[in-house]
């Protein structure tokens, strides 16, 4: 009840709208009105250290509203509320770039314990090193999205642990923009839909139960999505354009034989499968929003983070893309952000107490303040969201 209302009052807003085609290249100034109901607090003293005690709990009063311009990472629970234990999350793809950056930021705020969710074991743990993520905060558990028997066992595994679930993120990414030819997961689905999208949508269908059952004060549910997939701004232009068209493809099962490995049921392009990817997330975390939210005060969000342009995703592109990427994001677009700060904004989306609202597609604009952006016309379609729904819960055997 609580958590309903508070998901209904205002959060971060700005009429601002970041990399709009009608605001040219340049990412134009924050120029609109700017409210946030962030309510800065440290809670340090209401966690008693790594003792992970489950207690029944509810919101605590909703405090005043101050305005602030860059919601800090560090507020765990709403002003008011205490809780005995950390919370605890899963992030897939935290071995590199934003999952690990995430993971980091998270657990600096000595607040959360974090399950990192990744298909390479001794690389996530020499990741969880090199960045300094201390022992008592984080949990390797093995996942590999593109294999759905994976998916499966890794929920197991996590249920085993038992450890409560407050929070998901579904980070991981393929993008295969050199690819000729389809490439397939274990089940046959074409490789960056197969992972992006089919993987976590079974990954978050299941886990949902134990979202539910958590007792935490915000429970979350978050899906990363992209510029590049909305079609209403200039980077999402740059051909070629994510277009699911009526989902043929998909609904032919995405496997390159009796149907296309596209879901629009188009040519194989790996740079528009990756991009109709990040639509499918957008879609989803929509209709999830549209589903359960109201059952169950889970928020869900989207965002687009930034232009981290140095990471592992662009590890299949031409060495002379991966040279000029990242100094035409930084001096040319200006959409340029690095790891660590796109990290510190993947963690509001999971921690902050301004950003409980549900349904939302998050950015941040120059000065990293968080406003609601706006979808594509298909990254918003209500209709497809459930056809897309309806569709993937076949395919990953959920109906
Ligand atoms: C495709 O090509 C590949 O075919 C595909 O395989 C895959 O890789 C895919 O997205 C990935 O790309 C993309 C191609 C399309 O883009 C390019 O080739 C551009 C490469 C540029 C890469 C960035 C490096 C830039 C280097 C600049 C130099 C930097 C130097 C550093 C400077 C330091 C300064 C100190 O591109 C094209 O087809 C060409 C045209 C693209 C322009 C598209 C712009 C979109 C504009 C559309 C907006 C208008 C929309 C109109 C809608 C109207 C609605 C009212
Ligand atoms: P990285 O390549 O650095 O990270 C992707 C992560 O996904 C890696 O940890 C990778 O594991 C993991 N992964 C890939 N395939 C699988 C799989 N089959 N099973 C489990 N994990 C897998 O890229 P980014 O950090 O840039 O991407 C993270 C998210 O951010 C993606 O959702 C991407 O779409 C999104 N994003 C990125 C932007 C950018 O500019 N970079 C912009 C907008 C959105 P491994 O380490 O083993 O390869
Ligand atoms: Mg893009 C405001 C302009 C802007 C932004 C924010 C991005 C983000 N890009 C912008 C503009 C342009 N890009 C323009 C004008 C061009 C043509 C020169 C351009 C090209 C381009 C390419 C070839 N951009 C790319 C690629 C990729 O291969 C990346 C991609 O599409 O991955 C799917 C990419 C990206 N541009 C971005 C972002 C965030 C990406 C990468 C990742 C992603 O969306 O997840």
């Amino acid at each position: 009840m609580a958590l309903r209302a508070a998901s209904l009052l205002p959060s971060a807003i700005s009429v601002h709208k970041e990399g709009k085609l009608n605001s040219s290249l340049k990412e134009s100034s924050f120029n609109g009105a700017f409210v946030s109901k962030n309510v800065k607090s440290d809670f340090s003293s209401l966690v008693i250290g790594t003792k992970e005690l489950r207690r029944k709990s509810s919101f605590g009063p909703i405090r005043a509203q101050t305005a602030t311009v860059a919601p800090s990472v560090n507020d765990a629970v709403p002003d008011g509320k205490k809780t005995l234990r950390k919370g605890n999350v899963i992030i897939t793809g935290a071995s590199s770039g934003l999952g690990l950056a995430t993971a980091k930021a998270l657990a600096d705020t000595e607040k959360w314990h974090i399950i990192m969710a990744c298909r390479n074991f001794l690389k996530a743990e020499k990741a969880a090193k090199s960045v300094g993520i201390t022992k008592e905060n984080y949990t390797v558990m093995h996942l590999d999205l593109s294999s759905l028997d994976s998916v499966r066992q890794f929920v197991d595994t996590f249920r085993r642990s038992g450890r409560p679930l407050d929070a998901l993120v579904c980070n991981a990414a393929i993008y295969l923009p050199t690819a000729k030819e389809p490439t397939y997961t274990a089940e046959g689905f074409e490789l960056s839909v197969g992972t992006n999208h089919l993987g976590h949508f079974l990954l978050s269908r299941l886990l949902l139960d134990d979202l539910k059952k958590s007792d935490f004060p915000q429970k979350r549910l978050i899906i990363v999505g992209s510029i590049t997939g909305n079609t209403n701004t200039l980077a999402g232009n740059v051909p070629p354009k994510a277009n699911l068209g009526d989902l043929r493809g998909l609904a032919g099962g995405l496997n390159g034989l009796n149907s296309s490995a596209m879901i629009d049921g188009g040519e194989f392009d790996g740079a528009k499968a990756y991009k109709d990817s990040k639509v499918c997330n957008m879609l989803t975390m929509q209709e999830f929003h549209r589903r359960y939210h109201e059952e169950t005060g889970v928020t869900f969000s989207s965002l687009y983070p930034g232009c981290i342009a140095t990471t592992g995703l662009f590890r299949e592109h031409i060495p002379l893309f991966r040279l000029l990427f990242p100094p035409f994001q930084k001096y040319i677009t200006k959409g340029y952000v690095s790891e660590e700060e796109a990290g510190k904004r993947l963690a509001q989306v999971v921690n902050d107490s301004s950003l409980t609202k549900s349904g939302v597609y998050w950015s941040w604009n120059k000065n990293s303040a968080s406003f609601e952006n706006q979808l594509s016309q298909e990254a918003s379609d209500e209709e497809k969201a459930r056809k897309l729904w309806e569709v993937s819960e076949k395919l990953v055997g959920l109906a």
